[in-house]
């Protein structure tokens, strides 16, 4: 029997690597795209993916949709009947909550209810995967573990801390197989533009070429537990393949501070970080969250997932796309 997936946020970084690992395991992959005025979708992390409609026995079908429209998950869910559902979709850009917390809210929380209700009213015994974050801890001392309190400090995280309870209150009310990955920072070539390490990474790729001279930034002290967006995919497909719905850390336990991740990522390109990275208030937040650090041990020692690229790494394999990226002309 082909297993059918369902996957919100779809376009996204990691909508884009689960897309290809679900395929790659035989699924019928169905996205949600959201309508824009200027591209017939915001497809372009799925191109090595993407299937033609015209093309017979394909397994990916997009969808054109937003988790802000009820009527419209609540269609596709009783339509697909999909095995498994994995919410990705988010406005999840920390800074800019501060700027569209409504907004922010309404998607990111919100978005969330919906399709937790869209399952519950079709009946579909579906398996949901939230993605909630590290930016829940928000002040909480690390390293954080599944029975850290949490203290969000951002409309984004105060919204996922929302969407995460009522993940857990679906499960307890309707015994709905729901699950929460609480997922730590995760990274790749294909991570958003105004993210720090793609920022940075990018950044290195143009002062390399001579393009620019310098890159801008926020709080340099911050500590992130960066992971490789991939193998953060996988975390997510292993949840929902285990007997019961748990709520798992995904983290690396490795951390580094915003400069250690400039530091390397210059290096390996020849350069010293110093000489190029200046600060802007504009990049500082309202409240920052100064240091998150997560414990893999409970999600390893039971599913056995564990993180095997690290920081350091992980900014030499970005600098090296964005340099490839920018010789190819992309
Ligand atoms: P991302 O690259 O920002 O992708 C977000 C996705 O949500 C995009 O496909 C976006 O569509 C879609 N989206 C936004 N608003 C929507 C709406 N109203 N209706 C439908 N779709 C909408 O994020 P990501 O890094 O892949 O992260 C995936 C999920 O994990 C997000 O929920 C994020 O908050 C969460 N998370 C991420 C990390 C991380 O470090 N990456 C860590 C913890 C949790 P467009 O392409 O059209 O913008
Ligand atoms: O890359 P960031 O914007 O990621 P942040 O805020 O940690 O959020 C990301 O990870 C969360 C998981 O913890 C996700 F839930 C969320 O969706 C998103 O994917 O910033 C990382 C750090 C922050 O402390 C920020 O203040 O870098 C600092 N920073 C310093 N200069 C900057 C900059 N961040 C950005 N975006 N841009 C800067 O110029």
């Amino acid at each position: 029997m082909t297993r059918t997936a369902l996957i919100t946020g779809i376009t996204g970084q990691d909508g884009s690597y689960l897309t290809e690992l679900l395929l790659s395991k035989g699924y019928e992959v169905h996205g949600i795209v959201r309508h824009t005025s200027s591209l017939i979708a915001n497809t372009s992390r799925l191109d090595a993916v993407y299937q033609d409609p015209h093309e017979s026995g394909r397994r990916l079908f997009l969808h054109k949709g937003d988790v802000t429209d009820a009527g419209l998950l609540g269609n596709l869910v009783r339509d697909i009947a999909p095995d498994e559902i994995y919410n990705l979709a988010a406005q999840s850009h920390v800074r800019v909550s501060f700027d569209l917390p409504e907004y922010t809210a309404n998607v990111t929380a919100l978005g969330a209810v919906r399709l937790l209700e869209a399952v519950r009213a079709s009946r579909v015994e579906a398996r949901i995967y939230q993605a909630s974050t590290s930016e829940m801890f928000g002040l909480a001392a690390p390293p954080q573990s599944e029975t850290t309190v949490f203290h969000p400090r951002s409309p984004y995280g105060a919204a996922k801390l929302y969407a995460h309870w009522a993940t857990v209150n679906y499960r307890e009310s309707y015994g709905m197989f729901a699950a929460s990955g609480i997922a730590f920072n995760h990274e790749s070539p294909r991570r958003g533009e105004t993210f720090v390490t793609r920022k940075i990474t990018r950044a290195v790729a143009r002062i390399a070429a001579g393009i620019e001279k310098h890159v801008y930034l926020g709080n340099l002290d911050a500590v992130r537990d960066w992971g490789y967006a991939p193998e953060y995919a996988e975390a997510m497909w292993l949840m929902l393949q285990h007997a019961e719905p748990v709520d798992y850390v995904i983290a690396t336990g490795r951390p580094a501070r915003v400069r250690d991740f400039a530091e390397a990522a210059f290096a390996h390109a020849g350069l010293d970080w110093r000489d190029h990275v200046e600060h802007d208030d504009r990049y500082e937040r309202p409240a920052e969250v100064p240091e998150l650090i997560g414990d893999p041990a409970k999600i390893g020692r039971e599913i056995g997932w564990r993180a095997k690229v690290h920081w350091d790494e992980l900014a030499r394999v970005m600098v090296d796309a964005d340099r490839a990226a920018l010789r190819a002309g992309e």
